[in-house]
């Protein structure tokens, strides 16, 4: 930009100088055509004033307000939340024109409430919203609307108020499904015509949990299966352990599914496993499904311990400063953006399979493919 201003203004001075040679030359020598010379230069001045015009906006926007976001975060429970907060960290920086305040909620759902209310009094340009369950936001999205402060949804889902302008996140209900439709497939590719399935769920009432149970579920009714409980881990790796000892006590030898909605509850479940002797993964006495699909569960697939693991992306923070963006400009975003997932396992498990009669493709679990993960 200084470039060009340099380069027109130089021009200008070349033809105001131009200008008065002519002048000097009209006296001695007959004037080139002047009036080519007064549009030349008239050209020129304008130019000028655009470039000037142009380094006046710039200045500003550089000079101007960074756009506040408030983000209230559910918590630091999973590797999956990890990548989710550094994502949004990382867009919302102040090198890119944003001033982040960011609050780590703790699965506390009154604390989320407390953060909202504090960006609300801080006067924020824009709220974003990670809810830790989906329901009880009525009250504090009507606080924000009327302080007309916009509010975008990202990841989980608010299920009792449609006070925000977008939501940026998965397909819950789809995970639970291709986790049910693949096992379905790999079941019969198997020859294992009983499925007896124990769910550690996650957090009770976030959308995640709701989707993945419900998804699953509707498939082990479809078939018939056996689901022997379900209990919740919380998304934690403490809590996927708990349940799974009481799993390994309460059903021992009579279960040979475990499903767990995050990897991070996977990991406790095997620690518990291999406490009690239980084998898990292709060839073992136990099918071990996952959600997620984080770097360290993908290694956890490559190392033949988790069977199947369905992703769920965590990296919507671009997509929502998009949505920013559009406000910004005047614009309107769509109210519900779906982010992509893929369903990964290790070539020897990899079945063809449907949802909803849409044929899905899973990718094979490799050195690169965990390299490239988040
Ligand atoms: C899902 C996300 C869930 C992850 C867990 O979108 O909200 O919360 O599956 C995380 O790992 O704790």
């Amino acid at each position: 930009m200084k470039k060009k201003l340099i380069s027109v203004l130089l021009t200008g001075v070349m033809a105001a100088s131009l200008l008065a040679g002519c002048a000097a030359t009209t006296a001695t020598a007959p004037a080139p055509a002047a009036e080519e010379v007064k549009e030349e230069a008239e050209e020129v001045v304008e130019d000028v004033e655009e470039a000037a015009e142009e380094v006046a906006e710039t200045a500003e926007a550089a000079d101007g307000e960074l756009i506040s976001v408030g983000f209230a975060q559910v918590g630091h429970e999973s590797d999956w939340r990890t990548a989710s907060t550094k994502s949004c960290q990382d867009v919302f920086s102040e090198a890119n024109g944003y001033d982040l305040s960011f609050v780590d909620c703790d699965n506390d759902e009154a604390a989320q409430k407390e953060a909202v209310r504090s960006f609300i009094e801080q006067g924020v340009d824009y709220i974003i919203i990670d809810p830790i369950i989906a329901t009880g936001w009525d009250t504090v999205l009507t606080e924000c609307e009327d302080a007309g402060i916009p509010v975008i949804v990202i990841d989980r889902t608010i299920d009792d108020s449609d006070k925000y302008v977008s939501w940026v996140g998965s397909d819950f209900l789809t995970e639970g499904k291709a986790a049910g439709e693949w096992l379905k497939a790999y079941a019969a590719a198997q020859g294992i015509t009983e499925i007896n399935a124990l769910i550690i769920q996650g957090t009770i009432g976030s959308s995640a949990q709701i989707g993945r149970t419900d998804g699953f579920q509707s498939v082990a009714d479809a078939e018939g299966w056996t689901v022997l409980d379900k209990q919740t881990g919380d998304f934690t790796e403490a809590g996927g352990q708990e349940v799974m000892e009481s799993y390994c006590k309460s059903y021992e030898g009579k279960f040979n599914v475990v499903v767990c909605e995050n990897d991070n509850e996977a990991f406790g479940a095997m620690t518990a496993m291999d406490n009690a002797g239980v084998t898990y993964g292709p060839g073992n006495d136990v099918i071990l499904i996952s959600y997620d699909a984080c770097t360290a569960g993908l290694e956890k697939v490559k190392e033949g311990k988790i069977t199947a693991d369905f992703e769920c992306n965590p990296l919507a923070a671009p997509t929502v400063e998009g949505v920013i963006q559009t406000l910004q400009s005047g614009g309107t975003p769509e109210k519900e953006i779906l982010v992509p997932d893929n369903w990964y396992a290790l070539a020897d498990q990899i079945v063809d399979f449907s949802v909803d009669g849409n044929a899905q493709t899973m990718i094979e679990v490799t050195d690169e493919v965990i390299e490239a993960q988040y």
